[in-house]
């Protein structure tokens, strides 16, 4: 059998408001993870693993930090007609932006008509993970579902912000989809659990478009993917779940495999960061069977140093990226964006330091994300004094990490 024709569709419009102030600049998609990635090149480096190389990434809110990334990254030949596109929102249904992340799709239906693919793969551009989404499209064909829908086991006191998959005794259609329950209910095998939908689907593509109509004429409909177009899909019996701890990347292990982290809020942003800065992570962004593909920014390679030879700049279980000099500081358990820049006698313990921010001598930081262009004068303190910095009108999340913004210098 033929491959398929595939189209993907990258949903990157959501206001991300629960990473304020990080979202204050910027769309979600295109907040910094991992020292030198966007949020977005995850979910674009699995599609293009899996040479899926015609690629609509849907655009709306502060779009042009992401726009620039975009078009600077992911520029591709044009030789074999393939593409990683921003689409901002085309207002091709009268004057109004997107209403939900359907009508999203709905107003874009122009780039399915013009692909005529026979598969679109509709994907969320917010989460880290690895996947070969080559394996879901197979299961997909295979099942004969309208849409295939992919799902993994979370904690069930997590599971209110995701839409939550029943599963009929086959273990594989969907009998009940519920969008962001209050109470999410637990697996059979697993009360605690549940199977959660990672907002990743694959669709026919007569089916994507036929819902997608129905539902713009739906008044009542919020045009939302998880909350209107798959419940509608489930009632018709046309759903199928795909279990993303059965997929397989090159290069990963058992141990990875099942890896994903939506990183909605401040302290699972933070926490993922962490992850990565473990002795022994289980996301390996050093894979290079499946790479996480960026831009990297032309600056020198990273520099420790010390005017003090017996002692140096040090960093330890951390992430430091080109351009960042550590002269005589002291990092651990960090992730410094390019061009960071820790000076003499400061201490920098489990921080995200985004690009350009400056650690004075003496200063301190503590369980906290700095936004970019952030300074801490000399001998300043930041995340080590809650209250403080709650007075000082910083975010902290509920985990209690402090979060500076954009181009501030910290109040001593
Ligand atoms: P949420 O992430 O809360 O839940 P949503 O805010 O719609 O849902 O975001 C989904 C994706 O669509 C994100 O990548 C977002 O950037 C994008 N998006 C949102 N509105 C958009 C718009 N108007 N235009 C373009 N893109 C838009 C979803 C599912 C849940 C699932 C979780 C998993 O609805 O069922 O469990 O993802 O994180």
């Amino acid at each position: 059998m033929p491959s398929p024709r595939v189209l993907g569709l990258v949903l990157a419009g959501g206001a991300g408001k629960r990473l304020a102030p990080l979202t204050a600049d910027r769309a979600k998609p295109a907040v910094p993870f991992g020292g030198l990635y966007r949020l977005i090149d995850f979910v674009l480096s699995n599609l293009v693993n899996a040479g899926y190389l015609r690629i609509a990434v849907l655009t709306q809110y502060k779009s042009h930090s992401l726009d620039r990334h975009i078009t600077t990254t992911w520029r591709m030949s044009n030789l074999l007609g393939n593409y990683v596109t921003p689409v901002p929102a085309q207002q091709r249904l009268g004057p109004r932006w997107y209403d939900g992340s359907a009508d999203a799709i709905l107003q874009s239906l122009n780039l399915v008509y013009d692909e005529d693919p026979d598969i679109v793969v509709v994907f969320g551009a917010d989460h880290v993970y690895r996947m070969d989404p080559r394996q879901m499209v197979a299961q997909h064909l295979d099942s004969g579902a309208g849409v295939t829908v992919a799902g993994l086991r979370v904690p069930r006191a997590d599971a209110s912000a995701f839409g939550v998959i029943q599963t009929a005794r086959d273990g594989r259609s969907i009998e009940a989809f519920l969008e962001k329950p209050a109470d999410p209910p637990g697996l059979p095998d697993s009360p605690d659990e549940t199977f959660a939908s990672m907002g990743n689907y694959v669709f026919s593509t007569d089916v994507l478009i036929e819902a997608l109509r129905k539902d713009a004429a739906d008044e009542d409909s919020g045009h939302d993917m998880g909350g209107d177009i798959i419940p509608m899909l489930v009632s018709q019996r046309a759903a199928a779940v795909y279990d993303f701890a059965a997929n397989d990347v090159p290069g990963t292990t058992v141990r990875d495999r099942g890896y994903w982290r939506d990183v909605g809020t401040l302290d699972s942003y933070f926490e993922a960061q962490m992850d990565l800065c473990a002795l022994d992570p289980v996301f390996n962004l050093y894979n290079r069977e499946w790479p996480i593909f960026t831009s990297v920014p032309s600056l020198p390679p990273a520099k420790f140093v010390h005017d003090d030879p017996s002692r140096t700049g040090s960093a330890v279980n951390s992430i430091v990226s080109n351009g960042v000099i550590i002269s005589g500081g002291t990092v651990r358990s960090a992730v410094l964006s390019p061009g960071v820049r820790v000076h003499s006698w400061s201490d920098v313990d489990r921080a995200v330091l985004l690009d350009n921010a400056v650690v004075g001598r003496g200063a301190v930081v503590r369980d906290a994300i700095l936004d970019k262009n952030v300074h801490v004068p000399p001998g300043a303190r930041v995340g080590v004094d809650k209250d403080r910095d709650r007075a000082r009108g910083y975010t902290v999340s509920p985990q209690g990490i402090t979060v500076v913004g954009k181009g501030a210098t910290v109040i001593d």
